[in-house]
């Protein structure tokens, strides 16, 4: 495995929160950790689970693979193996070996005197799935309202789910997190092409600095954001799409059990229009 020049210098003992000196050594260009140990364990565990569901038919087409979760009659209790009991023992693989990456990512931004913005953010990525596959079930009381682990099917409960509330982009939740996503991927298309254009110049040209990319800005809109101002822009985006998200899903059923449409009933009341 090369080992880059730099990587020696920083291949150095401590900053772990679990386990002390134990895990802490590299395997080819891998840091271990305790919670690298358990990320592993956890995924392997729930990949054989998956394939062993696999197994049990009726197809090997990777498309149509499916690991269901139990029906509505197992409520919110655990189910023989091959009723969904499958599906609840790899969410808490899952669940075990995100929370496991979280925490790595955690140990090794500690390990480098980082701060900790890579762990945070991935946890709303965590917190979108467990509101999917736990918060949600929980407050509706079955399981069975979690989604089904396959390429395809995870796709149709999406669709279900969506047409159960009418017209799922009627939800203000919604609406909010997909703005968020737009955006975010607004900012990424300014920033790369900014980027780009001022360090990537032609061969013989200088290379340019932040002061062009900050003047380039306000010569076009009248205002620059900034060369960190835009990674927390970009942070602050993409959090709060997953986190929107989250909401969107978790009021679906349990805190509104109509149609989305319905919602803005409301809006139609307001005195204004009388
Ligand atoms: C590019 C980083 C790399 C990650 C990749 C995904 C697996 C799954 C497992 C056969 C951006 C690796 C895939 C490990 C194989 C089995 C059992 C990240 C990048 C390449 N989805 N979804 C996909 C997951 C949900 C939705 C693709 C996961 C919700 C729609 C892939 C989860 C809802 C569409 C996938 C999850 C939803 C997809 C590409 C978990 C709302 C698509 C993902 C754990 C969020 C697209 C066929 C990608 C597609 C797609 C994985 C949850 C909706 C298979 C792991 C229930 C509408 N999803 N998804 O690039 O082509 O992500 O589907 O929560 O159109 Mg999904
Ligand atoms: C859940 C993924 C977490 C991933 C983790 C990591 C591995 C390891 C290993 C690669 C949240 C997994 C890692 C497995 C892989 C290696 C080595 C991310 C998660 C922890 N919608 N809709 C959303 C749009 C419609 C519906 C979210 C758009 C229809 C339902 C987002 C449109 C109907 C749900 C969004 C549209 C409908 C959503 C998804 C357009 C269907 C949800 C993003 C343009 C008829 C879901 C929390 C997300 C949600 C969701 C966008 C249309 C239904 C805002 C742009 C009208 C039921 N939709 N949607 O959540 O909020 O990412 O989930 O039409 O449940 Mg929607
Ligand atoms: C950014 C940036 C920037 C950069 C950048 C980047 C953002 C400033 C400076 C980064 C961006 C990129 C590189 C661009 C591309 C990235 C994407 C498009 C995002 C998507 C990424 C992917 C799809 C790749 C995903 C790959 C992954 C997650 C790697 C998979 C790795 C593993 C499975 C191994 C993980 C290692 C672990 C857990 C620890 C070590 C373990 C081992 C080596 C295995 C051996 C195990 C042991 C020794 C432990 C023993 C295990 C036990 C006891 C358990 C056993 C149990 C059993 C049951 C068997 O802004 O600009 O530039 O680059």
């Amino acid at each position: 495995m090369a080992m880059l020049s730099f990587e020696k210098k920083y291949r150095v003992r401590g900053g772990t929160l679990v386990g002390g000196d134990l895990f802490d050594f590299w395997v080819g260009p891998f840091w271990v950790g305790f919670f690298g140990v358990t990320t592993i364990f956890f995924a392997s565990i729930g990949i054989m689970l998956i394939v062993y569901g696999a197994s049990l038919g009726p197809t090997w087409n990777l498309w149509q693979i499916s690991i269901n979760p139990p029906t509505e009659e197992y409520g919110l209790r655990f189910a023989p193996l091959k009723q969904g009991g499958l599906y609840q023992i790899i969410t808490i693989c899952a669940i075990g070996a995100f929370v496991s990456w979280a925490l790595r990512q955690a140990e090794i931004a500690r390990k480098l005197g980082m701060g900790m913005h890579i762990p945070w953010a991935f946890s709303f990525a965590i917190l979108a799935y467990v509101t999917l596959v736990v918060f949600r079930p929980v407050l509706l009381g079955a399981w069975s309202n979690a989604f089904p682990y396959g390429i395809i099917t995870h796709l149709d409960w999406v669709s279900n789910t969506g047409y159960q509330y009418g017209n799922f982009h009627y939800n203000p939740a919604h609406m909010i997190a997909i703005t968020f996503f737009f955006t975010n991927c607004l900012a990424l298309a300014l920033h790369g092409s900014l980027i780009l254009s001022a360090t990537n110049p032609k061969k013989g040209e200088a290379v340019k600095t932040a002061e062009h990319e900050n003047t380039y800005f306000r010569d076009t809109i009248g205002y620059s954001i900034g060369t960190l101002g835009i990674h927390r822009l970009g942070l602050f985006l993409a959090v709060s799409a997953a986190f929107w998200s989250a909401v969107c899903i978790i009021i679906s059923g349990p805190l509104w059990a109509q149609g989305w449409p319905e919602w803005w009933d409301w809006w139609q009341r307001i005195p204004i229009w009388s």
